[in-house]
């Protein structure tokens, strides 16, 4: 193959190259399963992605009652474990939580997550290898009122991600009385290595043929 890239064809290969980054930047998981179910059809497990944000800094308003949390059963017991699926392996660097909050009214702060793990996996469903070191830590409380943006948790990133466990070993303080509910979450994925050598290699080709 001739060294001398065309500028249309290094356009086409950088195109191609960005394309085939899966996801970059905040995103939701694709599908989710959780092992205590829930604490009625108003607030399933899809509500963990249903306010469509674009960025950690993203609002939620803790005074609306819009039945946007996803709540685990009345009596729930706990660890509460929640698999959150991706379609495509992704490099994930930052976890985003919005926490419970008031709802209006009808529920408060103290029943958001409390201590929690993030338990990674190369395959679907919490199947396959797990990737590096379980990652462990506690949420704050979101405020009773208001809009509040998410909390965010960096961590070395984990490449290769397929299913995360999202583990809710208590609530706020330490709970572990029936039921606790999260509003939304998300997490930051990378560029693969790979595809950011080709992308840059495409971009580069072009460059190189203006030049000259
Ligand atoms: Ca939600």
């Amino acid at each position: 193959m001739s060294l001398k890239i065309s500028a249309a064809a290094s356009l086409v290969l950088a195109f191609a190259c960005h394309q085939a980054i899966a996801a970059v930047g905040f995103i939701y998981h694709d599908s989710a399963t959780t092992t205590d179910g829930e604490f009625n059809s108003n607030f399933p497990i899809g509500n963990l992605k249903n306010s469509g944000h674009t960025s950690g800094s993203d609002q939620e308003n803790a005074n609306a009652f819009n039945e946007s949390y996803a709540t685990s059963q009345t009596g729930t017991t706990y660890p509460v474990t929640i698999t959150l699926d991706f379609a495509e392996a992704v490099d994930l660097t930052k976890f985003y939580l919005w926490n419970h909050s008031n709802n209006g009214g009808a529920g408060a702060p103290a029943n958001g997550v409390g201590d929690f793990t993030l338990t990674f996996y190369d395959g679907a469903g919490g199947g396959g290898s797990q990737i590096g070191a379980v990652f462990t830590d506690t949420a704050s409380a979101a405020p009773a009122t208001g809009l509040y943006s998410s909390e965010e948790f960096d961590f070395a990133t984990y490449f290769g991600v397929r299913s995360v466990e999202f583990t809710i070993l208590n609530k706020q303080g330490g709970s572990t009385s029936s039921w606790v509910a999260v509003r939304e979450l998300g997490f930051e994925a990378i560029p693969e290595p790979g595809s950011l050598a080709l992308l840059g290699l495409g971009l580069g080709s072009f460059l190189l043929r203006r030049r000259r």
